[in-house]
């Protein structure tokens, strides 16, 4: 295939200022017209051809200023349209006819249809499905677009922008025109129509405008829009606080589908979202999934301004829309949640899903400078890793510089298509620093390393810290350069007090951060009065790899009186995750694990901290998972012996605490009507988590049955079922909660993707039989994306055990589906198909037949654009 390059980005020699569209929907042949005003740009030779993008539309006519071209005129493929002689002047009308059909599209790009709903989805390049265009994001145009249809069919008509006129027309046909004033590129391109039900709303903003506010899901569930309703006015009103950012529309629109290649999407004023983001309830929804809504509310909603307002020049610079607005939606989060608790949450993401793909044949930088296939690079890396590094700006500024970095990038770039270099130009502009070492982190893949150790002289009263970095080598990058990274640190003292020092030298050293720009650093503190602990990398400052040379007394000192709620939590994740490589050497050796009983005290002792939020208690005792265990450990993984490593501890913890665990648990359980704010969720998260533990004991099964049928909302209800199917799979109580729960949402689908992807998880080699025959319930089909997550991406990326059978069947059957899946959708299968990102840490047996799994993908004929990417970059 093609390979794009960041260098050979050009202008285009024409521009489309204005773009209209005429709709006639229907399911199997829907007219498209498009009357493009087509402008040469300044200084083009008159003689240069139009070439247009597109993929697959039919074509029926092509006129230039109201004269139809013949065939001799133009050449038309199914992905170019070439006008090789367009008129001299240098304004002309261009209209286009074709059709396409709706109903047939089940690669979800472009226009299908969802339950009977018309919709589209043209990030990144979809909108050449439904009309040849100059499909890129620095062509920016004014659309105004007709919609027509059977009114019976689509009651409800809308597209971008405002509502311009509405009316009804013979054959009980009717339209709408809407019209949006703010010049936009074609990936923002949306229409709707079909019979929704609406939640409305409305929000005055900050200069005083009303907007008025819509959510459409199905009919009949309009009463679980509510709370994505109060997030995006919490939203809103969040983007005029932190950032000075206003809405810029009469109308805002939100519409709920169920066939979604994402998460959502931004389009101007009409965001369309996978229900699953908008969709709650207690009875349905987990808190998680209360979280994930506000989140991704908010994220679409942010893009208003981080990607629509002041868009991509290019694909290459996704990560200056994604990575900025990701960042803006942790900040949302934070302030609307606990800030500690979001970052520990935060950075265990980052670890799980940015770390692998870093770490392995998929590595790229957040601003990436090749793509044969764009849509594979909606990556952890451009999205969590490009916060971190919007967020790593934050840090070396200060708030206020950052701030005003930001109010500039808007007032110089708004109606812009931007670059990474613009962005980082702001920050450069306010605060007369030079940024050139530290936009490393756009342009240089690899997760850095520091290798730390320190020392102390009594006499001296002079502490050492010895700092080095190094960058390990990822595909087509074996050479390094050396980063600027943000280290902030303190230096904690008796009872967790900081300890001062008189001077410093080695390093700059400002605001709690030691800015790390060479290969080594020796940092020495002078004027020292007592031994410190050192805490490195305070609130994950950089999303970096530590190697400290740090006794565990150190350790464990630190996980309990460190200040930072972030490395307290880090340090005795640490100490978890040091026990459980070592039990895994251990039982690999054949031999029985064990732990030290301080672990399990202090474990203990944080469950019963009243100081300490609940939730933050939570995450401090969810062991690291199975997948971080191995990424740590790095090579010669065996699936097997890690989860037994894990498993040993998870006991001995337990085993220790039965009563402060068991007393705890009793007195956490939820008192009066369920809300979803996050002091109650962090409350049913320590209570689920304490579950977890007790359901290990004697009794467990008959406990965590009782959890499962006092539950009164989803959380507790999934919780107890995840405990029984998974630690207790095959008994009586087990089967009768998937029984139940089966039975009582039957006709669900969301709510039965938790259902799959419980058993999905279950642990061992039985489970891929399992998920074969799951793939025939009547709830399954291969055709929604949320189903297959649910099912084959639970199953592929969260079940180690089940996945990494060490005969190979787990592989096999997954090549199989993932190559069923990709005759239809070819980006969910890429996307399915980065499972095997990390298979050259495995042992050699599974990976020899990981190899050949993924030979077997990579061998089958008319493979598409995004799954031969991903296969062949990962055999690479
Ligand atoms: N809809 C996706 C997102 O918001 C891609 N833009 O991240
Ligand atoms: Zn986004």
């Amino acid at each position: 295939g093609h390979v794009f390059k960041l260098e050979d980005y050009r202008p285009s020699d024409y521009l489309i200022p204005r773009t209209s569209l005429d709709f006639r929907l229907s399911p199997d042949a829907t007219r498209v017209t498009a009357v493009l005003t087509v402008e040469r740009r300044e200084g083009v030779a008159a003689s240069a051809p139009l070439v247009l993008d597109g993929d697959g539309p039919t074509l029926l006519g092509v006129a230039i200023d109201g004269q139809l071209l013949s065939e001799v005129d133009y050449q038309a493929t199914p992905d170019q349209l070439t006008i090789p002689t367009p008129p001299a002047a240098q304004r002309f009308e261009l209209r286009l006819e074709t059709e396409v059909a709706p109903s047939s599209n089940e690669a979800l790009m472009g226009l299908y249809r969802s339950n009977n709903v018309y919709c589209t989805q043209c990030e990144a390049e979809g909108f050449r499905r439904i009309t040849y265009f100059l499909d890129r994001p620095d062509i920016l145009s004014v659309y105004t677009v007709r919609i027509e249809a059977p009114h019976n069919e689509a009651p409800l008509l809308l597209s971008n922008g405002n509502p311009v006129e509405s009316g009804t027309l013979a054959d009980g046909r009717h339209y709408a025109v809407w019209h949006d004033p703010f010049p936009k590129p074609s990936y923002l391109f949306a229409l709707v129509a079909g019979a929704l039900g609406k939640v409305a709303g409305s929000f005055t903003t900050l200069s005083g405008r009303e907007v008025e506010l819509g959510i459409y899901v199905e009919p009949g569930k309009e009463r679980l829009a509510g709370y994505a309703m109060d997030a995006l006015k919490r939203s809103m009103k969040w983007d005029e606080e932190a950032f000075g950012r206003e809405y810029d529309l009469d109308v805002f629109n939100i519409v709920a589908v169920s066939d979604f290649n994402m998460g959502a999407m931004e389009n101007k004023g009409l965001n369309i979202f996978n229900d699953k983001y908008v969709l709650a309830d207690e009875e349905t929804a987990t808190d998680a999934d209360f979280a994930n809504i506000e989140a991704i509310i908010a994220h679409e909603y942010f893009h208003n301004w981080t990607g629509n307002r002041i868009t991509c020049r290019d694909w290459f610079q996704l990560c200056l829309k994604e990575g900025l607005t990701v960042y803006r939606d942790h900040e949302f989060s934070a302030d609307q949640r606990s800030r500690a608790v979001k970052r520990i949450a935060e950075v265990r993401t980052l670890r799980a899903h940015q770390f692998p793909e870093d770490q392995g044949p998929l590595a790229h930088p957040v601003r990436p400078r090749r793509y044969r296939e764009i849509n594979n690079f909606y990556t952890a890396t451009v999205y969590e890793k490009g916060s971190e590094v919007v967020r790593m700006i934050r840090t070396i500024l200060g708030a206020e510089l950052f701030r005003a970095g930001m109010d500039l990038y808007f007032e110089r770039h708004d109606g812009e298509a931007a670059t990474i270099e613009d962005f980082v130009k702001v920050f450069e502009d306010v605060s007369g620093r030079d940024l050139a070492q530290f936009a490393l982190w756009y342009h240089q893949a690899g997760t850095p390393n520091l290798a730390v150790s320190s020392s102390y002289n009594a006499a001296a009263k002079a502490f050492t810290l010895e700092i080095e970095q190094s960058v390990p080598p990822t595909p087509s990058e074996s050479r390094k350069r050396l980063m600027h990274i943000p280290l902030a640190f303190g230096l904690v003292g008796d009872g967790g007090k900081p300890v001062a020092w008189a001077a410093v030298d080695g390093a700059i050293v400002e605001d709690g951060v030691i800015h790390v720009r060479k290969r080594r650093h020796t940092v020495r503190f002078s004027g020292v009065s007592e031994r410190p602990s050192v805490s490195l990398n305070r609130g994950f400052s950089a999303p970096i790899t530590l190697s400290v040379q740090q006794k565990a007394d150190d350790q464990i000192f630190l996980a309990s009186h460190d200040s930072d709620s972030f490395s307290r939590w880090q340090a005795f994740n640490t100490l978890l995750t040091d026990a459980l490589i070592a039990a895994f050497r251990q039982v690999l050796g054949g031999k029985e694990p064990a732990f030290a009983a301080r672990l399990a005290e202090l474990a203990g002792r944080i469950a019963g901290d009243e100081a300490l939020e609940p939730a933050y208690r939570a995450l401090a005792l969810s062991l690291p998972g199975e997948a971080d265990i191995a990424r740590d450990i790095g090579k010669g993984i065996d699936p097997d012996a890690i989860f037994a490593a894990r498993e040993a501890l998870a006991r001995t913890i337990a085993e220790a605490n039965r009563q402060v665990f068991s007393a705890l648990y009793d007195s956490l359980a939820d008192k009066g009507p369920f809300t979803p704010d996050a002091a109650s969720a962090g409350r049913r998260a320590l209570r689920n988590i304490l579950l977890d533990y007790l359901s290990l004991l004697p009794e467990g099964a008959a406990l965590a049955a009782q959890h499962f049928n006092a539950a009164t909302n989803m959380t507790d209800r999934t919780a107890a079922l995840t405990v029984l199917a998974h630690r207790h799979a095959g008994s009586r109580e087990a089967e009768e909660a998937l029984a139940a729960f089966e039975a009582r949402y039957r006709g669900d689908a969301l709510v039965l993707d938790k259902w799959f992807q419980i058993q999905a998880g279950v642990p061992g080699r039985q489970t891929v039989e399992k998920v074969r025959a799951l793939m025939q319930h009547p709830a399954f089909s291969i055709a929604n994306p949320n189903r297959v997550r649910s099912l084959i991406g639970t199953f592929s990326s969260a079940n180690q055990t089940g996945f990494h059978r060490a005969d190979g069947q787990g592989y096999r059957f997954f090549a199989e589906i993932v190559l069923e899946v990709e005759k239809r959708n070819p980006q969910v299968a890429a996307r399915l198909a980065t499972a095997m990102r990390s298979w050259r840490s495995l042992e050699p047996i599974r990976q020899d037949k990981a190899r050949q799994a993924l030979l077997q993908i990579a061998n089958a004929e008319n493979l598409s654009a995004d799954l031969r990417d991903i296969v062949e970059r990962t055999l690479a």
